[in-house]
């Protein structure tokens, strides 16, 4: 089953250009049964030639991931979504709590500790990127 997964991906990456981002640090966090929604934090880092935008992602799991960033209105910190994430040749950009993060919304499986999730990171140009971030709980 998995090494099917891995001959899958290598075709598609032989037949596409891929956006080169390397995910340090990833994770998702877990959420109680029955809530849908959860975000994920990592750093990103460009390590292509070119710039990368950063749109969103998509999963079989999930209706839709888009990239979501926080802002204080009337002292209350609001989430909004971010339609491009611009990140430049070597620059590097961290998704933490409070800021920069990947939103999954209307999550169709548990998102338990110790999983892992699967999903692809897609870009404006049209490719995508297949990541894995190993789900954990944050106390907060
Ligand atoms: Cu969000």
């Amino acid at each position: 089953m998995k090494k099917t997964t891995i001959a899958l991906l290598g075709m598609l990456c032989s037949s596409s250009v891929f956006a080169e981002l390397k995910v340090d640090d990833g994770y998702m966090r877990a959420v109680p049964p029955g809530q849908m929604m959860s975000a994920a934090f990592m750093q990103l880092t460009n390590t292509s030639d070119k710039t990368v935008e950063l749109v969103g992602g998509a999963s079989e799991d999930v209706k839709s991931i888009e990239v979501h960033n926080h802002k204080k209105v009337d002292d209350v910190m609001k989430m909004y979504r971010v339609p491009s994430l611009t990140i430049e040749p070597g620059q590097s950009v961290t998704l933490q709590p409070g800021g920069l993060h990947i939103m999954f919304i209307g999550l169709k499986k548990m998102i338990k500790a110790g999983d892992q999730f699967k999903f692809d990171l897609s870009f404006k140009d049209g490719s995508t990127q297949a990541i894995e971030l190993p789900i954990k709980s944050i106390v907060n």
